[in-house]
């Protein structure tokens, strides 16, 4: 949809520099990468891939990928690398990317300082799920596998939004239950590996996910048994028993990889890569310590092993990635294209003050051993990090599975506080004003969305009048009931439709506290 999502989506190599130092990535490049490129030195033959990875994407390279890698490069470790895997049929890029350059990468760690690039080798093979499957279930069934790590959006989990129940009648998932061997979802591919080692009497693998969903173990063990159990109640009996399904928190800015990415790393290291990742220097890992077949000595390299999550968790996806969709919608709408100009426009800063300190951080309460107003300036000071230029655009993806987790249940509790959630209220209206597809210059929106259809319709039918979204309680749950949140939504919404965003955010501003 639009030519600016395709630009933004596509793996297109554009034409690279002519240079004459240019060396395209590979084995050999990687043996003796061009000077200012750090490079690893062990041998990656003598690698085994103990963890299994589905959905490689840009986060995924930026940090797991990164953390395996410095266990091996610093730490003698040979047991932990990673099989990579795609599971959507766009992944075929990546494959082909990835797969042209013996499954190596450029990641380049940017902020206000410089820059850093290392050649990172822990991906040691890349998987295209729907056109090879069964390769993928046997790499999910070796013994040596231990762990299957996920990232695959918080919208990759099939239940529905409202109620966080699992959805039989997900597209993805019925063609699971059809088609076992062919499968769309995360949960084919589990319920097929984990079938095949319990057949075989191997020890069952970790199930993480590496997704911003609150208690995202607990959610994707709880989707995984109700699938198991229409598919095969037996194996849904084993998994309960003996499968072990960490949360974690999980943190690192990775800004999607477009045309511009790919040049800078070109220019400015003279490597010619298909697939580079650029982020942010800041990363962190938080993760429950409950593994059923073994795990990697990842507090070596800086992961936190705590008992319980769920404070990390809630602090991130409620203050970091909240604010993130505070600022996308409104951002976008506003005419800025990346996160780090709105992070600094004049305009956003008191309401993004008011988003974050009146309204979320009473319900996110205090946290044993945490500073929230330390948390607070460092996330902010990640937004504005002038060098990485993430995209508006990237943060306003998926929303329908974003806005459930992120900032519906902070509405939710403040109301019952009896607090305020004016500026909350202000971003979910500004999406709703996004999902028209029509910005305020009258030029088109590129959606991305795998509601788009019908969250576009609902937004062109209702125009300033919410109602038709409202309707839709698989997504917005019970809220619509409470009369403050429709009618601080109403008016939010229509002074965007009929004064535009900076007007609206102006006169939000001008009403104070
Ligand atoms: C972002 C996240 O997608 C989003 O809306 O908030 O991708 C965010 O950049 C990461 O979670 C940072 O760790």
């Amino acid at each position: 949809m639009g030519e600016a999502l395709g630009r933004l989506n596509s793996f297109f190599i554009g034409p690279l520099l002519k240079m004459e130092t240019l060396m395209k990535l590979n084995a050999q490049t990687a043996k003796n990468p061009p000077a200012g490129v750090e490079s690893f030195t062990y041998d990656r033959s003598a690698l085994k891939a103990g963890i299994v990875h589905l959905g490689v994407g840009g986060f995924h390279r930026s940090h797991e990928a990164l953390y395996i890698e410095e266990l091996l490069q610093d730490h003698g470790v040979t047991e932990w690398a990673i099989t990579g895997v795609g599971i959507m049929p766009q992944d075929v890029a990546m494959r082909d990317a990835l797969n042209s350059q013996d499954t190596l990468y450029t990641l380049v760690e940017r902020d206000g300082s410089g820059e850093k690039a290392r050649i990172v080798g822990s991906i040691t093979s890349y998987l295209l799920g729907t056109e090879q499957p069964e390769s993928v279930f046997q790499a999910m069934a070796l013994p040596e596998t231990k762990i299957v790590t996920i990232s695959a959006t918080e919208g990759g989990y099939c239940f529905d939004q409202g109620t966080g129940e699992f959805m039989p009648s997900h597209p993805g998932i019925a063609n699971d239950l059809k088609n076992p061997k062919n499968p769309q979802t995360i949960f084919g591919y589990l319920a097929e590996g984990l079938k095949r080692r319990r057949a075989a009497n191997i020890p069952p693998f970790t199930v993480m996910s590496c997704d911003n969903l609150q208690g995202n173990g607990h959610i994707t063990q709880k989707m995984l048994l109700a699938f198991c159990n229409l598919q095969d109640p037996e194996l849904a009996g084993w998994i309960e028993k003996s499968v072990a399904f960490p949360n974690s928190m999980v943190d690192r800015i990775t800004p999607m990889t477009t045309d511009t990415e790919r040049k800078f790393v070109t220019e400015r290291f003279g490597i010619e890569d298909k697939a580079p990742v650029v982020s942010e220097t800041f990363r962190q890992w938080v993760i429950e310590d409950t593994f059923c077949n073994g795990r990697p000595a990842l507090e070596k390299v800086g992961v936190q092993f705590v008992t319980d999550v769920a404070p990390y968790e809630k602090m991130k996806i409620r203050l970091l990635n909240a604010t993130h969709s505070a600022m996308g919608y409104l951002g976008y709408l506003a005419g800025h294209r990346t996160i780090d100009a709105i992070a600094v426009a004049d305009e956003f800063q008191p309401y993004l003050r008011r988003f974050m300190d009146i309204e979320v951080t009473p319900v996110v309460g205090t946290l044993p051993g945490i500073d929230l107003s330390w948390y607070k300036r460092s996330v902010m000071e990640r937004f504005a990090n002038p060098t990485i230029k993430d995209q508006a655009l990237r943060i306003c993806m998926n929303g329908s599975a974003k806005m459930p987790k992120f900032v519906f249940p902070s509405i939710r509790e403040s109301l019952a506080q009896g607090g305020s959630i004016s500026a909350m209220t202000l971003c979910v209206a500004s999406w709703l004003r996004f999902l028209s597809g029509i910005d305020e210059q009258g030029m088109e929106i590129p959606l991305e969305d795998p509601m788009a259809d019908r969250l576009r319709a609902a937004a062109l039918a209702g125009k300033s009048d919410p109602t038709p979204f409202l309707q839709m309680t698989d997504l917005f749950g019970d809220l619509p009931e409470s009369g403050r949140f429709v009618s601080e939504l109403t008016a939010h919404l229509k002074s965007l439709y009929e004064n535009g965003s900076r007007a609206t955010l102006d006169a939000f501003n001008s009403r104070g506290a």
